[in-house]
C-alpha cells in the first residue's frame, strides 16, 4: 500500500509526469464529441475497440469520442470517473512490450443508477454508432420473459436487448438519425443475431417500431479478436512501475489484434481502416474461422488445463499432452469444417494461435475462459460436432472437451478442490450430475436444448463418445486421457 501511495493517480494534468517512450492522445479530448455509444465497458472494449477508435482521433480526429455504459457493475465507471477517463493499454508479443494512454473514452454511464440517463444518452442526436460487447449470454434473450416486457412497460429495461429497443423508440419518437447498432461479441452472425433479438422484442411491443428499425437500422457483422485477460491482482504494481503513475483502469494484452467489419453505417463511421480495421462482405468466413479454431481450442484449454490443475492458458500449452491435444482439435476435427477467407492459409493460422495461446505474459486464467460455456460451447465447438456426425467423421476430441465441461460444471476438480461455476445455467448444471452414473449425467445434459440441438441428443456416437470421455478423464486422469487420444491414428 506505501507502496501505491508514492505515485500520482493517472490523469489530464499527471500525462505529462509519465515516464518516456508512453505514446500518449495528442489530440483535445474535449473538442471532439461522442459518436459512439457503447454497451458493456469491459476489459476487452478498453483494449480492443476503443483503442482502434483512440487511433482515429490521433490521426485525423472527428466527433468519434465514446460513451461506455455498464450494466452491471459501477467499478469500470468509478476507476475511470477518478482518472479522467484515461487509462493504460500495454501490448505484450515476443519479447517486446508497448503501453499506450487510451483517451477515447469520454464517460462511463453506470445503468442501473440511473436507466434514463443512458437511454438519454442512447438517443443523443450525435450517438452514430451503438456498440456491445456483452457476451455471449447476453444474446439468449426470451422476448416473452416476464421480467423483460414488464420492465420495458415500466420503461426501465435492465438487459442489453431491453435498453436498445427503449432507446429506438425514442429515437424514432424524436426523429433522429438512424444508427449502426454493432455487435462485437463472439457469436456466428453476430449483427444477424443481434437484429432478430431486437426486432422480437420490438414487435412484441409495438410493431410500427419493428418496422421502423427493419427500414432504418444496420447491423453490420463484425469478428473481433484480442486476447485481452481480465485484470490480474499484480498488474496495477507492474504498470505503476512502467507508467511512473498508478492506474487502478490498466489492462495487459498481447500485441496481436484483429477487427472485420461490414461497411453498413448509415449516419458514418470513423475512419478505421486507418487504424487496421478490415471492412469486408466476408465477415462470416473470419466469424467461424475464429469462433471454431480460437475460441473453440481455448474452451477446450480453459476446461482441460483446469482439470490437470493448471493456471493459466500458457501454462496449460507448455504440457505436451494439452498441446498436442489442442493442435490436432484445430488440424483435425475443426480446421476441415472451415472454409478460409481468401488469402488465409488455415495452418498457419492454427501455428499463429499456438504462439498467441504460448504468451507467457498474459496471465491469461482458464476460469476466465471456462466461465459460461453453455453460451459458449455451442458455436464453438457443438456445430462442429453436428457437421462432422453428417460426414460420418470421427468426433473424439470434441466429445472429450464436452466431457471435461461436464465434470468441471460439478465445482470441484479431479482432486476435489472446490471452484465457483459461473454461468448462465450453473444451477440447473450443478443438479445435473447428481445421479449415480456418467452415463445419466451425460443423458441429463443431452436433454438441455439450449446447449444440444436434436441431432447431437439423439446422436449414440455422440452420447457414446462424452461417456468415455468422462469414464476416461475420472479413472485415468486429464493427462493418460490425452496420451492415448493423442497416440490414435485415427483422422
Ligand atoms: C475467450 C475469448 O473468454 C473467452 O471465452 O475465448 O474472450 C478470447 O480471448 C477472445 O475472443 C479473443 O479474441
Amino acid at each position: 500500500m506505501a507502496k501505491l501511495q508514492k505515485y500520482k493517480s493517472l490523469s489530464e494534468q499527471a500525462l505529462r509526469q509519465l515516464k518516456p517512450g508512453i505514446q500518449l492522445p495528442n489530440y483535445d479530448r474535449r473538442a471532439h464529441k461522442t459518436g459512439i455509444l457503447h454497451l458493456g465497458t469491459g476489459a476487452f472494449h478498453r483494449a480492443h475497440q476503443a483503442v482502434y477508435t483512440d487511433e482515429v482521433l490521433r490521426q485525423t480526429g472527428g466527433d468519434w469520442m465514446i460513451t461506455g455504459a455498464s450494466l452491471f457493475s459501477p467499478s469500470t465507471r468509478d476507476q475511470l470517473a477518478a482518472q479522467d477517463n484515461l487509462y493504460s493499454v500495454t501490448s505484450h508479443g515476443e519479447g517486446t512490450s508497448h503501453t499506450r494512454i487510451i483517451g477515447s473514452i469520454k464517460d462511463v454511464i453506470f445503468a442501473p443508477q440511473d436507466p434514463h440517463a443512458l437511454i438519454g444518452a442512447m438517443s443523443d442526436v450525435g450517438i452514430k454508432i451503438i456498440s456491445l460487447t456483452i457476451t455471449e449470454k447476453g444474446y439468449q434473450f426470451d422476448p416473452v420473459s416476464k421480467d423483460l416486457t414488464a420492465s420495458l412497460a415500466l420503461s426501465s429495461p435492465r438487459t442489453a436487448i431491453a435498453y436498445l429497443v427503449t432507446a429506438l423508440a425514442k429515437r424514432k419518437r424524436l426523429g433522429h438519425p438512424p444508427v449502426a447498432i454493432l455487435s462485437c461479441d463472439n457469436l456466428q452472425h453476430n449483427g444477424q443475431v443481434l437484429r432478430r433479438a431486437v426486432l422480437d422484442l420490438a414487435s412484441s411491443w409495438d410493431d410500427s417500431l419493428a418496422v421502423w428499425i427493419e427500414a432504418n437500422i444496420s447491423f453490420p457483422c463484425t469478428m473481433v479478436d484480442r486476447i485481452v485477460p481480465a485484470q490480474a491482482s499484480s498488474l496495477i504494481a507492474q504498470t505503476q512501475a512502467s507508467l511512473g503513475l498508478t492506474d487502478q483502469a490498466c489492462l495487459a494484452t498481447e500485441n496481436f489484434s484483429q477487427w472485420i467489419i461490414e461497411d453498413a453505417f448509415p449516419s458514418g463511421r470513423p475512419r478505421w481502416e486507418l487504424a487496421g480495421v478490415i471492412f469486408s462482405a466476408e465477415v462470416g468466413k473470419f466469424e467461424t474461422m475464429k469462433v471454431r479454431l480460437l475460441n473453440g481450442a481455448h474452451s477446450a484449454i480453459a476446461y482441460l488445463g483446469f482439470l490437470a490443475g493448471k493456471v493459466t492458458v500458457a501454462e496449460s500449452m507448455a504440457t505436451e499432452e494439452i498441446h498436442q491435444f489442442v493442435r490436432d482439435l484445430m488440424q483435425i476435427e475443426v480446421a476441415p469444417t472451415i472454409e478460409a477467407p481468401q488469402d488465409y492459409d488455415l495452418d498457419e493460422y492454427i501455428n499463429q494461435l499456438i504462439r498467441r495461446f504460448g504468451n507467457v505474459h498474459l496471465q491469461h486464467q482458464c476460469r476466465q475462459i471456462a466461465m459460461d460455456g453453455s453460451s459458449k460451447l455451442p458455436q464453438r465447438l457443438l456445430v462442429v460436432a453436428e457437421q462432422r456426425l453428417n460426414r460420418d467423421q470421427n468426433i473424439n476430441r470434441i466429445c472429450l472437451v464436452i466431457g471435461a465441461w461436464i465434470l468441471y460444471n460439478r465445482g470441484f476438480n479431479l482432486d476435489g478442490v472446490r471452484h465457483d461455476v459461473i454461468d448462465p445455467m450453473s444451477h440447473t448444471l450443478l443438479r445435473l450430475t447428481d445421479r449415480q452414473s456418467p452415463d445419466d449425467w451425460v443423458d441429463a445434459y443431452l436433454s438441455l436444448r439450449v446447449v444440444f440441438s436434436t441431432q447431437l441428443s439423439q446422436s449414440t456416437r455422440f452420447r457414446e463418445g462424452v461417456v468415455n470421455s468422462l469414464k476416461s478423464l475420472l479413472t485415468q486422469g486429464v493427462s493418460t486421457t490425452l496420451k492415448q487420444l493423442n497416440s490414435g491414428l485415427e483422422k
